[in-house]
């Protein structure tokens, strides 16, 4: 699995009762490389609300990226890093289809729509319109499309390639397990309802517990 693409280290503020020793053993890090991220801090004395750094470990949940019969060149990873609060979501992808701008009544293709869908499945089905059985937006809480916890930034590509990272207060990394990530033809609009009008699905991966 790539991740050379994933920043490093995410910010911590520090809350009672917190050691460096209880943080490493928590995120699951190497306490001596949380030491050397943060060579001015007194590791014996942290203060309340002062911020340190905290490598990145490996994902909880990771989702293997596979196009489908409408472009069969891309592939990539998907990683979901357990942070404070929330999910800091790494995509890598390659293999997008080149950029079009909207013409008469037809979507542009790309900035590419992208999405946790509810189902893990990433059976092809009808090859003209693939990736059905993944459902639709994993919307656990019931939100207008725009706000639904597997809502997205859009994948922007330059010669193939989306590489970028976000955070996400909307789930933990566990609780995507077992759902699929699909990109999309078309941006989404991130208000026609319920999928942003981000068109067929070009890839799948479903969302696996992390182990490697
Ligand atoms: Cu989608």
């Amino acid at each position: 699995m790539s991740t050379n693409n994933i920043p490093g280290s995410f910010k911590y503020r520090i809350k009672a009762g917190d050691t460096m020793y209880n943080l490493a053993q928590k995120y699951n890090v190497s306490l001596n490389n949380m030491l050397a991220m943060n060579p001015s801090i007194d590791s014996d004395n942290l203060k309340i609300g002062q911020t340190i750094n905290m490598p990145l470990n490996n994902p909880v949940a990771t989702a293997n990226i596979k196009g489908g019969p409408l472009r069969p060149q891309i592939t990539g990873t998907v990683n979901f890093f357990d942070v404070p609060d929330g999910t800091w979501v790494c995509a890598d992808i390659s293999g997008l289809p080149p950029y079009r701008p909207a013409v008469g009544s037809a979507n542009p293709i790309g900035p590419h729509g992208f999405h946790v869908h509810e189902f893990g499945n990433c059976q092809t089905g009808d090859p003209g319109d693939p990736f059905q059985t993944a459902g639709g937006h994993w919307n656990p809480t019931n939100q207008p499309h725009g706000n639904h916890a597997g809502d997205f930034p859009v994948l922007f590509s330059n010669q193939g390639r989306a590489s970028m990272c976000f955070f996400t207060s909307a789930f933990k990394p566990e609780q995507v397990i077992g759902k699929a990530v699909i990109i999309h033809q078309n941006p989404d609009d991130y208000r026609t309802q319920p999928a942003g009008n981000a068109g067929k699905r070009l890839a799948c991966g479903v969302i696996q517990r992390f182990n490697g």
